[in-house]
């Protein structure tokens, strides 16, 4: 009966937490802060591998921080808004309400059954409205701010989910979630204005080296600064000039085109009257339906038309065609382009299809200097050739030259574009915040008064897919009166993109019950910025860039005093099964609720932990989860066998004269302590670190054999097993602590330090001086390198006595006879 049983256990403790609130924390100055935080659920219904994989490293790195006398928080919520709950609603009738709350039940209750250090007492969930009054409270702050605008846009439609799409969830001219081919639409629509917050977003990734480089790369390239020139041309018989965005000015004088965007607003007039009229009015209207990112596939096919007029290159009065094509988009730049086929590969491609004039100005090291042997674009560095005055400059001077050229002459000057875009924020859907907004027809567009907020989503609804949001269809939502004039006036019926739920919760953590205020700023204070945030890699982009813009316009209206919220970022690889990613689709689930009934969290948390480093994929493996659940049986039958032993056992302060035996052991105890601490600490090798566990198991099992124990030593050696165990599975690590003797929580116990004079094989002694002086003598093993020389001699008790009052100026280490100690 001695037996582990791992339901009874972990329900056990489970209790007991719960019941304990054994993780609630506040502010506390006494302590140093560490705010661990997981990227937070989307309630789909059920917990999946992703999930536990994602909160067992994070509860692994929170425990292990609180051992080591951090103040810890480590909070969970719910990301409750948006779509699946809405298409549930016409799936299956259920009211999204209903639907997520039954979501949240049952995966709280899942998260439960891990055993997550979460500060329960904190969770948010984004779809109430005493958390969705606070997402309203943002808005109208950036309204006020003048960073959230309405305007006439052509947006990205997905016809089949029946709503506009941000860029950034338009992959591959797809909708990213049905996949349906994404159209263009113009829509009156919501922007917040983070462009003006694109060169601070692109220099404080700057302030973040705890972040992973191929993310910050994605994000560079997100924002795409690029550095060029804008000037003006004249075109012939109109009075009009066209402005163009270049970053290669050097090429000027190989431009044998022009383009505008089909939207340009010059298009219709210089077509007007030409024989190119009809065609250009049918193109233009055809890349209506036509969305951006399908446009500038590279994929796509170029093309286009000519308007029939002709622009003049101010570097020498050449008459140059001016087309209208796909690839050349309105909103970046300036909408017009000079083109120039021998060095852009757009251009080319476009040049080559309509038989336009190829002009090579750079001469690369492997340009050809007849353009027609080219067989795609030349773009790297080069000489400039057929470029007037300016042949034989290298292509960088030329460039410099010829803006400041144009910049003497009044047309032109250099400029910066961001390849970053507003952030639409309109949905024309129910289930998320609405957006705080009154239209009156004598005062117009009013913010709703803070003191009115939230805007509550009417519950009586009824959902029919018609593109406009089912709030249009609410008479007593929309209708309602002004707040400057009092008389009737209509409600904003779209509601707001869920990230923008997503970008503060971080905040909202630290004063989860603020009835008055998203946050107060003391709080905020004292543990913003997150210390370790853990996420999928998908949210690269998305919402890490909106929760570091919020993050930057919390600090600008001082309610934040840190402009990032992340410092340091974890991206946990893909759990994967027979070779490939988890999924419905193909059907090779394995779901933890049936692990953990068959095994237990313990064994769960374990495998997911031990089969890979946190960063890297993990391939599940039957064998590997037998593999763990068989060794905490092992732990659990050592340790209830040496339990009646050690129980009553005192570990003795110094561990001097020891028999071979319980040295080997007291050393293997040390070893570990020090292999775990530095592989959790430095590297977040969880994998390493658990084998490190196992052998420290198997070095407990082989001490067996001795007939004479030295109980001092194996109680050592027991204790340490179970701290280690704690982060990695702390029910085991609980149950067995105090059956081991002990009065209070194994959590609640300080991470074990390593000894270094345990670790001391091949001993030679070393004499630590003091200002010259020989103070004491120590042992250390012969292969000590100098770090840990220096840390023995100055964690020396009497060396610590003597320099106490002392500052420690320098520390001079001769490897293999002394450390010098410089004090004053
Ligand atoms: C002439 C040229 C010659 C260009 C050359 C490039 C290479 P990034 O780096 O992304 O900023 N461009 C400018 N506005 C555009 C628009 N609205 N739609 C499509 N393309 C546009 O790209 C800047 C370059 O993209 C600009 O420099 C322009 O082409 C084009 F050898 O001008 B370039
Ligand atoms: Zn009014």
């Amino acid at each position: 009966e001695n037996s582990y049983q791992f339901n009874l256990i972990e329900k056990k403790w489970q209790k007991i937490w719960e019941e304990q609130h054994a993780f609630q924390i506040g502010e506390d100055s006494n302590l140093p802060k560490y705010y661990a935080l997981e990227m937070f659920p989307y309630p789909s219904g059920n917990l999946h591998m992703g999930h536990v994989r994602n909160y067992a490293i994070g509860d692994v790195i929170a425990r292990f921080k609180k051992m080591n006398g951090y103040n810890v928080l480590h909070p969970m919520g719910w990301d409750s808004f948006g779509l699946p709950a809405e298409n549930a609603a016409i799936k299956h009738g259920a009211h999204p309400a209903k639907w997520t709350a039954a979501n949240i039940e049952n995966m709280r209750e899942q998260l439960k059954t891990l055993g997550l250090s979460y500060d329960w007492d904190r969770e948010l969930t984004t779809s109430q409205p005493d958390y969705y009054k606070f997402t309203q409270w943002m808005f109208l702050k950036l309204y006020e701010n003048g960073l959230a605008y309405k305007k006439n846009a052509a947006v990205n439609w997905c016809p089949s989910c029946q709503t506009v799409l941000a860029n950034e969830q338009v992959v591959d001219g797809a909708c990213e979630r049905c996949e349906a081919t994404v159209e263009k639409k113009k829509l009156s629509q919501w922007f917040f204005k983070i462009t003006d917050y694109a060169q601070r977003l692109l220099d404080d990734l700057e302030m973040l080296p705890g972040w992973p480089e191929k993310v910050k790369t994605m994000q560079r390239n997100w924002i795409g600064r690029s550095e060029g020139c804008q000037f003006d041309l004249t075109i012939e018989g109109h009075d009009e000039t066209m402005t163009v965005f270049t970053t290669r000015p050097d090429t000027i004088y190989g431009v044998t085109f022009m383009v505008l965007s089909p939207e340009h607003p010059l298009v219709e007039q210089l077509a007007a009257g030409t024989e190119q009229e009809a065609a250009v009015k049918e193109f233009v209207h055809r890349m209506q339906f036509v969305s951006d990112v399908t446009r500038t596939s590279a994929e796509t096919e170029k093309e286009g038309v000519f308007t029939g007029a002709y622009a003049i290159n101010p570097m020498n009065d050449e008459k140059i065609p001016v087309w209208i094509a796909n690839y050349v988009l309105m909103d970046y730049g300036t909408g017009a382009i000079m083109a120039v086929p021998a060095h852009d590969q757009r251009d080319f491609e476009f040049a080559r299809k309509y038989d336009i004039p190829i002009r090579v100005v750079i001469q690369g090291e492997d340009t050809p200097a007849d353009a027609d042997q080219l067989t795609q674009a030349s773009t790297g560095p080069g000489i400039m050739v057929n470029s007037g005055n300016y042949n034989g400059l290298s292509n960088e001077e030329g460039h410099r030259q010829i803006v400041s050229y144009l910049t003497s002459q009044g047309i032109g000057e250099a400029t910066i574009n961001y390849r970053l875009r507003d952030w639409l924020i309109s949905r024309q859907r129910y289930w998320g915040a609405p957006i705080p907004v009154i239209y009156c027809d004598d005062c117009g567009t009013v913010p709703i008064p803070e003191k009115d907020l939230p805007v509550l989503l009417p519950e009586d609804i009824a959902f029919r897919p018609s593109g406009e949001s089912p709030l249009t269809y609410v008479k007593s939502f929309y209708e309602t009166t002004c707040p400057v004039c009092g008389k009737k006036a209509q409600r904003e019926t779209d509601t707001m993109d869920t990230f923008v739920c997503s970008s503060w919760y971080f905040t909202r953590y630290l004063d989860p019950h603020n009835t008055e205020l998203p946050f107060e700023k003391k709080p905020a204070d004292y543990w913003m910025s997150v210390d370790q945030y853990i996420g999928g890699v998908e949210h690269a982009i998305l919402h890490l860039m909106y929760a570091r813009f919020f993050t930057k316009f919390l600090y600008d209206i001082k309610m934040l005093s840190v402009q990032e919220p992340f410092m340091n970022l974890l991206t946990q690889g893909m759990v994967l099964k027979d070779g490939s990613k988890m999924s419905k689709s193909k059907g090779n689930i394995v779901s933890p609720e049936e692990i953990i009934k068959t095994y237990g969290a313990d064994t769960a948390r374990l495998f997911i932990l031990f089969a890979s480093p946190p960063e890297r994929d993990l391939e599940w493996s039957d064998q590997g989860v037998e593999g763990c659940y068989r060794f905490l049986n092992r732990v659990w039958r050592i340790v209830t066998e040496y339990g009646d032993l050690i129980r009553e056992v005192n570990i003795p302060p110094s561990f001097a004269e020891l028999e071979p035996a319980a040295r080997k052991l007291h050393y293997k105890t040390h070893a570990t302590i020090k292999k775990v601490s530095e592989d959790i600490e430095e590297r977040f090798n969880f994998n390493t670190a658990i084998s490190a566990v196992m052998e420290l198991c198997n070095a407990l099992y082989a001490y067996r054999d001795q007939e004479e124990k030295d109980l001092g030593v194996l109680k050592e050696a027991v204790d340490t097993l179970l701290l280690l165990l704690c982060p990695f599975t702390p029910h085991i690590a609980e149950e067995l602590w105090q059956r081991c003797g002990h009065q209070e929580s194994v959590y609640s116990q300080a991470w074990p330090r390593f000894d270094p004079e345990a670790l001391v094989q091949d001993e030679i002694e070393i004499a630590v001086q003091i200002l010259g002086k020989v103070r004491e003598r120590i042992k250390v093993p012969s292969s000590c390198t100098k770090e840990d020389l220096e840390k023995a001699a100055l964690s020396n008790p009497k060396i610590q006595e003597l320099t106490k009052d002392k500052q420690i100026v320098k520390v001079i280490v001769v490897p293999g006879k002394l450390v010098n100690i410089v004090v004053k």
